[in-house]
């Protein structure tokens, strides 16, 4: 069979022998500039990571796959830009997202204060149901840090978030932030009651074929 799914809804096609399914959540990526929100983006989807990263000019977008259990789960990841003057646009983008990773820098204090506004935005617009998951970048250079680990990991318990110390260079934890930002979407998914499941229909609707058996690979 093929099957066609998102995140609110799934279609049944056939395809061979067998049933299985892809779930589709959409995951932005939020903070001040050059914390390295687009470093980590880059070292999860690519394995990679660039010294002086360019700035992001309005957002990026990458994909991933990943398979958790039976369930075959496609990433879509916003990438979005920090300058202050893209902020107007930032609702394009997690609007309709499921999960935020809002990055902070641990070598800058501003840049966690900013997290904090993030988060009331995010509850105002999207609604008390998004997942956060609050990653402190740039772990490799903790002997500049500016950020009590106890008081981030506090304040984020404090807006049921999860914390995570992340370094795209070095790439510690970056798998861990995704994985726990994807495990909690799919929970709060299968928390969520047969009739809201079917309200939200008019999300993107992603085909799958034999490519299922291909996912996994770690790259976009
Ligand atoms: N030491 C260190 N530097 C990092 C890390 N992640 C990113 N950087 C550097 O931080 C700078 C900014 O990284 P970006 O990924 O462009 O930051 P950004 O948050 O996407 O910035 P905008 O696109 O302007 O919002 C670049 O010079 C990166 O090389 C890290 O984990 N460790
Ligand atoms: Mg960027």
């Amino acid at each position: 069979m093929v099957q066609f799914a998102c995140f609110d809804c799934i279609v049944l096609v056939p395809i061979s022998s067998y049933w299985s399914y892809l779930v589709v959540c959409s995951v932005v990526l939020l903070g001040e500039g050059r914390v390295g929100k687009t470093c980590v983006c880059l070292r999860y989807c690519q394995g990679v990571f660039t010294d002086g990263q360019e700035s992001t000019i309005q957002a990026t977008y990458l994909d991933k796959r990943l398979n958790l259990g039976k369930r075959s789960v496609k990433l879509m990841i916003w990438d979005t830009a920090g300058q202050e003057r893209f902020h107007a646009l930032g609702p394009i983008y997690y609007r309709d997202a499921q999960g935020a990773l809002l990055v902070y820098d641990i070598t800058d204090r501003d840049s966690f204060t900013k997290v904090k506004v993030w988060v009331k935005e995010l509850r105002r617009i999207v609604g008390p149901d998004i997942v956060l998951v609050i990653a402190g970048n740039k772990a490799d250079l903790m002997k500049r840090c500016q950020v009590e680990l106890e008081e981030a990991k506090t304040y984020a318990d404090s807006v049921q978030a999860q914390h995570i110390l992340v370094s795209a260079k070095t790439g510690k934890n970056i798998d861990q932030a995704f994985l726990e930002i994807t495990k909690q979407m799919l929970q709060k998914e299968s928390e969520r009651p047969e009739s809201e499941k079917t309200q939200n229909n008019n999300r993107t609707l992603i085909g799958i074929s034999n490519e299922m058996e291909q996912t996994n690979t770690g790259c976009c």
